[in-house]
């Protein structure tokens, strides 16, 4: 793994029209996750957040709430995530909503032509302005990544697509809206539902994602939703599910990843300190990256 890592924070919570999830990189910051990663040897250069603009009045576009303010965010965070990438250092971005995800993958794929993508998710969110129950674009950028949606969304960083449907993976999903369910199926996305991961063992979906996104890719994403985890380890996010992925096989994921030593960025989204108790979203969320960053336990 490369050893400099640019940590970006993104106070953006305007993808999913709930306050409190723009304080999640001040959560996770506080729950010690400079410390932590340094502690595992790496180099980490904090650089601050992307300054997100926050409307006076509520706004929508065609079933896109805030879609500007999202928009420009994200411009942003591509430019800059781009630019750690060129100063040969690993991205790692605090979210924020999920929607931060366009800004991540439009930075990123701007070099890597063929990236992988793990996408750990209690949610799909491949939903479009069509198909999107909530119009909440959080629910929307693995679609956008994809080059469907909304014409602004899927120009973020001025190109599209930024990834194949053929190099993602989807882990944890168990609330796909209709739209989604049909989207997925079209584009033959591998999806491993809470069904899969019960009755495979995270062990075997994880080798298997791993075969599966390092085939023809140049690199390897790890976009990563808290509400992935079961809302008993995970409670500070906004769209809990119940029935998700337990403490152990979220970290036990984390430390396949460590060991195959694929990743080339990753991001952490939808920590809501607000809706928690003792930041323990946040600490959990550290725990991880400490995991994916190789912590050996022993
Ligand atoms: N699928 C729903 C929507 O699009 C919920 C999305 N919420 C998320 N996604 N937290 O990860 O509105
Ligand atoms: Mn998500
Ligand atoms: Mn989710
Ligand atoms: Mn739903």
């Amino acid at each position: 793994m490369n050893k400099k890592i640019s940590m970006i924070g993104v106070p953006l919570d305007l993808g999913a029209d709930r306050r409190g999830v723009d304080m999640g990189p001040s959560a996770i910051r506080y729950a010690g996750v400079v410390k932590r990663l340094e502690g595992l040897g790496y180099s980490v250069k904090d650089l601050g957040d992307i300054p997100v603009i926050r409307p006076e009045n509520f706004e929508e576009t065609d079933n896109h709430k805030y879609l500007h303010q999202v928009l420009e965010a994200n411009e942003r965070l591509a430019t800059k995530v781009a630019l750690e990438i060129e100063n040969g250092r690993f991205p790692l971005v605090l979210g924020g909503d999920h929607s931060i995800a366009l800004g991540t993958l439009a930075g990123v794929a701007q070099t890597k032509k063929n990236l992988g993508v793990i996408w750990f998710d209690a949610h799909g969110d491949i939903n479009t302005g069509l198909t999107s129950p909530s119009g909440n674009i959080h629910g929307m950028p693995l679609a956008a990544s994809l080059g469907i949606g909304h014409e602004a969304l899927v120009k973020i960083g001025g190109y599209s697509p930024k990834i194949k449907p053929e190099h993602v993976v989807i882990i944890g999903a168990r609330d796909l809206d209709l739209g989604e369910r049909e989207l997925i199926k079209e584009l033959g996305i591998k999806v491993y539902t809470m069904h899969e991961i019960d009755r495979l063992g995270m062990t075997r979906v994880m080798e298997e994602t791993i075969e599966y996104v390092t085939q023809g890719t140049d690199g390897v994403h790890l976009s990563l939703d808290l509400d992935g985890l079961d809302p008993i380890y995970a409670p500070g996010v906004g769209t809990p599910v119940i029935g998700g992925i337990s403490y152990r096989e979220g970290h036990l994921a984390m430390e396949i990843l460590a060991e195959a030593d694929v990743l080339t960025s990753a991001e952490f989204v939808e920590v809501n300190p607000i809706l928690d108790q003792q930041n323990a979203t946040a600490a959990v969320a550290v725990a991880l990256m400490s995991s994916v960053f190789g912590d050996k336990l022993l």
